[in-house]
């Protein structure tokens, strides 16, 4: 399938999303997440795909949503519409999913990135929640996830002053995993998805979903949720295989079953 706004492209098991808008600094307009959800839909149903990587270029991750693109609406436009509901396919994926953000995250490219797995951030990175410089605040998680990663107190300065976030800042108060060189970010994000890939996705998914109830549930409710998923992985063949493996003193040969 051919795209205008992304560029997708596969290396072994892993999927690669490339935000490509380069004149809007990737702004996310409605087309571009429409594209985006469809290869997302695609990768999650390949099952050679064990991870994808979502990035922008060097300069954006992107710049928020398309502000010529939202102007024009009016309150029973986006009301009547539901107007960002679509925006958060990502967040469905069972697959886990990489934010590789160089340059400017902000806004609903912020949200964006803050809804992938975790966030590898290049040395130029720049987070910020800038709505409130547009009269408006921000609409997909913003306010919400920015919160649980950060902590109240930034989280509010950021929403309230639109002030941005540099890459040791964003490190520091646990928004991005680890911080790399601009020019390594793409190979360092390979070399992570591919590791990831390269596990029984099986036992990945079950993974991400315990990390991410943390997020849904009661310490007690999310640590039984932890145990049954736990125990289910007894029924994989390949929690055999792994236990075995070490057993034996040799890699795992993992089936995704
Ligand atoms: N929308 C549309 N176009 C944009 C956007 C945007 N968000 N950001 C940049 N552009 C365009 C500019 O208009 C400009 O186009 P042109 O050359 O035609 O005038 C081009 O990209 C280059 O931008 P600049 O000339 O401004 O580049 P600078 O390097 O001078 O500045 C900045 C870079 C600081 C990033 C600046 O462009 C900027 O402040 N952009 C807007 C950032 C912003 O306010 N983002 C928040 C948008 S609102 C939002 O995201 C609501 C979230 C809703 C939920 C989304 C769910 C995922």
């Amino acid at each position: 399938m051919s795209y205008k706004t992304i560029i997708v492209d596969t290396r072994g098991a892993v999927g690669i999303v490339q935000l490509n808008r380069p004149k809007a600094l990737n702004a996310l307009c409605a087309e571009l997440i429409e594209e985006l959800n469809a290869a997302l839909d695609a990768y999650e149903a390949d099952p050679e795909i064990g991870a994808i990587i979502v990035t922008g270029s060097e300069k954006a991750f992107a710049a928020g949503a398309d502000i010529k693109e939202m102007l024009p609406k009016s309150f029973q436009d986006v009301y009547m519409e539901d107007f960002i509901s679509r925006w958060e396919r990502i967040t469905r994926c069972k697959k886990p999913v990489i934010a590789a953000v160089s340059g400017y995250a902000l806004g609903g490219g912020c949200e964006l990135a803050m809804m992938c797995d975790f966030i590898l951030a290049a040395e130029n990175a720049k987070f910020g929640q800038p709505e409130i410089n547009l009269g408006t605040i921000p609409g997909s998680g913003g306010t919400q996830r920015l919160t649980r990663f950060v902590g109240k107190s930034k989280a509010m300065e950021m929403c309230l002053t639109g002030r941005m976030m540099d890459a040791e800042e964003a490190e520091r108060a646990g928004l991005v995993s680890r911080i790399v060189p601009v020019t390594d970010l793409m190979d360092e994000a390979l070399k992570v998805a591919q590791a990831i890939a390269a596990k029984s996705l099986p036992s990945v998914m079950m993974a991400k979903e315990a990390v991410n109830a943390a997020y849904e549930t009661t310490l007690t409710q999310g640590v039984r949720f932890e145990r049954r998923l736990f125990h289910s992985s007894f029924a994989l063949d390949d929690r055999r295989e792994g236990m075995t493996a070490f057993s034996e003193k040799r890699e795992p040969q993992f089936r995704n079953r």
